[in-house]
């Protein structure tokens, strides 16, 4: 068979088991019209009022109307399963005990997580080993809870700002976050990197580092505004496309060939593996088939409502001048 003719015979069976699939990633749900329940675990950094998921909610909700519910259980001072000295029974609840509460109350689409910075604090003594493997515990525990359920949950794993007070150690934490979630790669799974921004402005402006983190830890919320929630939305609207085997942000023929190419052989992503088993078969083909022609490019932010008067402004101006030039 040659190579075309192959092709659109996996399309052909792609789009036969279309039914079969469904949209991944939290932008590419609320553009086919899902509702979300989107909930976050972790320290501080996403407890205190109005940081990066506080704002992020709000962009959400303003994108798409009606079809955001949030929930944000983090707990300062909590770090991944760990009850700090001094703290129990009545201390912090700890990332199992905050993400138990989301399993059990919040019936989730989506959940971020966020503990190195606090696992990488000293006084708690947690391993980097322990870190990931708390990492690790929570992801299977959530994959657990949406085969039993019936759904899946669109996992967001993020490094946040770097800070210098008593955590040595904390960029081998974020990356330790980071190989936990390569690990578990899958388009319902996307790692966030704040910390290389944050970092970067530490090392290039140390005064507005300063005053965008204030304490040495907590961004204030100007500096979530400025430097976490433009990554953020970043990551969210050019998440992995599912069928997207080139990860250019468009399904098209290119991705066809990619798979046709190892059609029943084994392989990753970029071969076409879109359910992460392992192997290029009918699955991955159903789900290129329902992305076909997807674009990242699509799921823009709406324009500001200063862009809108503009353009609204302009339609204005060419109607008076066909009336003047019809008439
Ligand atoms: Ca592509
Ligand atoms: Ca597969």
């Amino acid at each position: 068979m040659s190579p075309s003719s192959r092709c659109i015979l996996v399309l052909l069976i792609g789009i036969l088991s279309m039914a079969l699939t469904a949209q991944a990633g939290i932008i590419q749900r609320l553009e086919s019209s899902q509702s979300m329940k989107i909930t976050a675990i972790g320290t501080s950094l996403t407890a205190t009022a109005n940081n990066w998921f506080t704002q992020t909610g709000a962009w959400l909700q303003n994108e798409y109307p009606g079809q955001v519910t949030l929930s944000n259980r983090a707990v300062g001072a909590s770090a991944s399963a760990y009850n700090p000295p001094g703290y129990p029974p009545t201390g912090p609840q700890d990332g199992m005990g905050q993400l138990n509460d989301v399993l059990t109350l919040d019936d989730p689409d989506a959940i971020f997580i966020e503990f190195a910075i606090n696992d990488a604090y000293t006084v708690y003594g947690i391993t980097l080993a322990q870190s990931q493997a708390n990492l690790q515990t929570m992801i299977d525990m959530i994959r657990a809870w949406g085969t039993s359920h019936g759904k899946m949950v669109d996992l967001v794993v993020q490094s946040l700002n770097d800070c210098y007070l008593m955590r040595p150690n904390l960029p081998s934490y974020y990356q330790g976050y980071e190989s936990v979630a390569s690990a578990n790669a899958s388009p319902y799974m996307l790692f966030i990197d704040n910390y290389t921004n944050w970092k970067y402005l530490h090392d290039t402006n140390l005064p507005l580092w300063n005053t965008y983190i204030p304490d040495g830890v907590h961004p204030s919320p100007t500096g979530a505004t400025n430097v976490t929630l433009p990554q953020v939305q970043s990551s969210l609207l050019n998440q992995l496309v599912p069928g997207d085997a080139t990860g250019d942000g468009t399904v098209n023929h290119e991705d066809a060939a990619a798979l046709a190419a190892r059609w029943g052989q084994s392989g990753d992503w970029a071969d076409g593996d879109f359910d992460c088993d392992g192997v290029i078969g009918p699955v991955d083909a159903s789900i290129l088939a329902a992305n076909w022609d997807y674009s990242t490019s699509e799921a823009t932010i709406v324009p500001e409502p200063s862009t809108l008067v503009l353009l609204g402004m302009g339609a204005a101006g060419l109607l008076v001048w066909r009336r003047r030039h019809q008439g």
